[in-house]
């Protein structure tokens, strides 16, 4: 036994180890060692004759249903559609148009950062690809440190090629550190913001990147200090707060309009463009919370019975959009936003209300999938799978393409892994046990629910065919990376209320036990852990050049969706402070025109 525990502490050497501290998740045939009610075995109906129960605590919803119905749609004028597609035209024919080099990647940057990039998927990729492989380019950013790592970063955007210059970036970098570059970095705060930006988008096996992003951030640090132009001094901050790869999208380009709108060189055309269709996508998403909640009103699981559990109808929403905003991914983001109410629900089932005899029969009805077997269960557990059973079927019925026929049964599976792993932290609870950081984390990676989310985005994305579906992997490594990030973040943002209210330990509390450290420094290890999986999901993504949109969207901006869930503490539990500002800024008003 406790050399079989040294060997998994091997794993979670300090980050400055040389020795690589990544967990790999266990295949998902370690599922099959919990234990489960035995066949055979007669099942008790799960007492309800009062037992204790925790209680989440968590406020009524911000939301009603009847203020949500009063929001206008918006922006669906005929003129305003003429007006957005005479822009789109015009911005269109000044993709790889400009004169110079580096002006043509900053254009393909700020398309991407005021959220317009997704009306010229393949032009910017054919753009980007065309200036990457011309003869001229390398030498003409030879003497420029913005100019590649810019060029770096679109690379890797669009999942384009970038092992070659990440070599020119790269080599680049250790000259400036070791003082033999002849450029003079000095000056060259935009070229240092660059470097800093494309860091963060390092694969596997670019490791001095990692250090590029520590040297930039410092340099950056200092001469923030020295007297600038606000303008350049409001980019630092915002870039030092959170490197642009880690931003939940929306609500950058929402920050990035306004700060375009002063940039010197900027084209006002590009700006009206950018403010129009932020509007008009904002006014089809207001139509779409109305439907949501419209949808959620009647379902009615909003009720005394389950009256424990968040009511965070509009919150789930924003966590959808946040996963794929693009207007054209309405279903894949309707049914997104349905399984977060549920998973919402269900996680308080098993955190917060359930007891434990009461939560290994739930687990084993939604193994067993059958209406006929709920009653067994009690009345409030047997409201909640109901509806759970009725909306996946509907949701599987919604999306029944060629594919369609699998989409049920995969959310069956995945339905069930993610309530085995919500019981394995229920036992773990309800025993006082604490397992190491490893050991949890073999199991948060899944009962953090993306998984689920992540295996739906699958079943609906581009060149999934029957045949493909047929070799899906549960899970491959962009769902497990993807997971942990989420995970990992949850713990951050949430872990303070949970441990107050009564539940397992997270990966913060596992590692204060297991190396007998303070809260600080195990918030910083685990800071370390997630740049390390960012680092891991970048490379999956890179190597994986299929079309699975919006599936890989969805599992790249679901870190990015946590980060900004969880930054200020748990945002989603409690969404009346910033997520409330945020809900307003992305969903409810318009930019001022
Ligand atoms: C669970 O929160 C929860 F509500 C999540 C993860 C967000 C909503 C759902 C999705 C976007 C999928 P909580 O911190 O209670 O989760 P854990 O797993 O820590 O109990
Ligand atoms: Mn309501
Ligand atoms: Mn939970
Ligand atoms: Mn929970
Ligand atoms: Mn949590």
């Amino acid at each position: 036994r406790s050399m079989a525990l040294y060997a998994r502490l091997d794993f979670l050497l300090p980050c400055s180890s040389e020795k690589q501290l990544l967990f790999r998740p266990l295949s998902s045939s370690s599922f099959s060692g919990l234990a489960r009610i035995q066949n055979g075995r007669r099942i008790p109906k799960a007492t309800t004759s009062n037992p204790t129960r925790r209680s989440g605590n968590f406020q009524p919803t911000i939301w009603h249903d009847s203020y949500i119905q009063t929001l206008p749609g918006g922006f669906e004028e005929e003129e305003c559609l003429n007006r957005r597609n005479e822009l789109k035209e015009d911005v269109r024919h000044l993709i790889g148009k400009e004169k110079c080099l580096v002006e043509q990647l900053e254009l393909l940057d700020n398309l991407r950062q005021l959220g317009l990039s997704y009306h010229f998927e393949l032009e910017i990729k054919d753009a980007v690809q065309s200036i990457s492989s011309m003869e001229s380019t390398n030498s003409e950013l030879e003497n420029s440190l913005h100019g590649t790592a810019l060029l770096f970063r679109l690379l890797r955007e669009y999942e384009l090629d970038a092992s070659q210059l990440s070599v020119s970036l790269i080599n680049m970098f250790k000259m400036l550190k070791d003082g033999s570059s002849k450029l003079n970095v000095v000056h060259d705060i935009k070229g240092m913001l660059s470097l800093y930006e494309a860091s963060y988008l390092a694969v596997k096996g670019e490791e001095d990147l990692d250090e590029a992003s520590d040297f930039s951030a410092k340099y950056l640090g200092k001469v923030r200090g020295s007297a600038l132009n606000p303008q350049i001094i409001k980019q630092i901050d915002h870039a030092l707060e959170l490197p642009l790869h880690w931003r939940m999208p929306r609500l950058h380009t929402r920050w990035f309009i306004d700060a375009y709108e002063t940039q010197e060189n900027m084209y006002p055309m590009l700006l009206e463009f950018a403010k129009l269709d932020f509007n008009m996508v904002q006014g089809v998403h207001r139509k779409e919370i109305k439907e949501m909640s419209r949808w959620w009103e009647n379902l009615g699981i909003v009720c005394d019975e389950l009256s424990f559990a968040r009511d965070r109808l509009v919150e789930h929403y924003l966590w959808a959009m946040g996963f794929c905003f693009d207007l054209k991914f309405w279903t894949c983001r309707k049914g997104l936003a349905k399984m977060c109410c549920f998973i919402t629900t269900i996680d308080d089932v098993y955190d917060v209300y359930g007891t434990l005899d009461e939560l290994e029969l739930f687990t084993e009805m939604v193994e067993k999938w059958e209406f006929s077997a709920l009653e067994l269960l009690p009345d409030y557990m047997k409201t909640c799978l109901t509806l759970l059973f009725n909306t996946m079927n509907e949701i599987a019925c919604t999306n029944s393409t060629a594919q369609g026929s699998y989409v049920l049964s995969y959310l069956k599976r995945s339905w069930a892994d993610l309530c085995k792993a919500y019981l394995t932290e229920a036992r773990w609870y309800h025993t006082g046990y604490t397992p190491t950081l490893n050991e949890y984390l073999e199991n948060a990676w899944a009962s953090i629910s993306s998984n689920l989310l992540l295996v739906f985005a699958h079943c609906v994305s581009g060149d999934v065919t029957v045949d493909s579906l047929n070799k899906f992997e549960f899970y491959p490594d962009i769902v497990r990376y993807s997971s942990i990030l989420f995970r990992l973040y949850d713990d951050m943002g949430t872990s303070t209320d949970e441990m107050q209210r009564g539940d397992v330990p997270k990966s913060i509390q596992c590692y204060m036990k297991e190396k007998n450290v303070s809260e600080s420094i195990a918030r910083d290890y685990i800071k370390c852990l997630i740049k390390k999986y960012w680092t891991l999901l970048n490379h999956e993504l890179a190597i994986n050049s299929m079309n699975l949109d919006p599936f890989k969207r969805v599992a790249i901006n679901i870190p990015r969706m946590a980060q900004c869930m969880y930054q200020h503490g748990d945002g989603h539990g409690v969404s009346n402070l910033r997520t409330r500002d945020i809900v307003i800024s992305l969903l409810i008003d318009p930019i001022n025109v």
